[in-house]
């Protein structure tokens, strides 16, 4: 069994992108400036916008944190948007999610200039990875893909089920792997609540990419010796042995699944940390693009 180290490999590509910010530094070239809008305080989104702010200082971008009260309007978040839309400083934006209940996402999300859009989510970009064109990726699949790519691990001509049909990882994810592209050419399964026999589809697959939000939920027994897992889930679970009163549980029982698996991501450090690393991938594409 081999640990796919999204912890490791994020800190690769944040090296890179280091190296190259601090060329255009040398050479005079605009640096990087990634924005990120956050609205109201929920717990777990405040730590990951913290997180992409802290890793745009680590390669040495620049970013601007915009802070909305909980009881913005879809109004006064669009003025925002329209705002950094037109700020020629600004390379790309992402509006953090989950939103509060009273603002509609989508109608937010395609407010975004889509050149702009490094979350990848504007229905533009969507279409455009749909037709194999030119387009950011949502930066969890893409960091999935590029975890896949690093590692070696074979997608061609493979089974692959994806777990989850969210607009942001289960759905990007079945479209990238059955494409003709590196850690594509896969024969793909996307599986969700309403699939019938889940566990003789997960057994029959090389490589599982689970990403439903229930912790823990792949055992062992729904798969076969030598799967590939990779495990999106970070589930905040009570625990009272930790400070923080919680730790992060992932979709698959590692503890049984790993002992079967070839490849297998940790939760934490797996795809979470490849995530924010190819966020700042996409902020240097957009930079170099202006
Ligand atoms: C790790 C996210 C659900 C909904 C909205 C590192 C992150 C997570 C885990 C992180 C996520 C999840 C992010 C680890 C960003 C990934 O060490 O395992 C980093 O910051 N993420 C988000 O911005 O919005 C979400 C999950």
């Amino acid at each position: 069994m081999q640990i796919l180290d999204g912890r490791k490999t994020s800190n690769d590509i944040k090296d890179e992108i280091a190296l190259e910010v601090a060329a255009r530094k040398k050479n005079g070239n605009k640096i990087p400036h990634l924005a990120a809008i956050i609205v109201g305080s929920d717990g777990a989104s405040q730590t990951y916008v913290a997180s992409k702010v802290k890793a745009c200082q680590k390669v040495g971008f620049n970013s601007t944190l915009i802070d909305l009260p909980e009881d913005t309007t879809e109004e006064q978040l669009l003025h925002e948007i329209e705002i950094l839309n037109k700020d020629t400083d600004i390379d790309g934006f992402i509006v953090q999610l989950p939103l509060p209940k009273h603002i509609d996402e989508q109608k937010i999300l395609m407010l975004v200039n889509p050149d702009k859009d490094v979350d990848g989510f504007h229905p533009t970009n969507v279409g455009r990875m749909t037709l194999d064109l030119p387009c950011y990726l949502p930066a969890t699949p893409f960091g999935i893909m590029e975890l896949l790519e690093r590692y070696q691990v074979e997608t061609s001509g493979k089974n692959v089920v994806v777990l989850g049909r969210s607009h942001i990882v289960g759905r990007p994810m079945s479209i990238l792997m059955s494409q003709k592209r590196k850690a594509g050419n896969a024969t793909v399964t996307l599986a969700h609540s309403r699939t019938q026999n889940l566990a003789k589809i997960t057994k029959n697959a090389d490589i599982i990419i689970a990403a439903i939000g229930i912790p823990e939920f792949l055992k062992a027994d729904m798969v076969k010796d030598g799967v590939t897992i990779i495990d999106v889930g970070i589930t905040r679970v009570k625990d009272v042995t930790k400070k923080r009163g919680y730790r992060l549980a992932g979709d698959v029982d590692f503890e049984q699944v790993s002992k079967k698996a070839a490849f297998i991501t940790p939760v934490p450090g797996g795809v979470g940390p490849m995530t924010i690393a190819m966020l700042l991938k996409n902020t240097l594409l957009a930079s170099r693009h202006r």
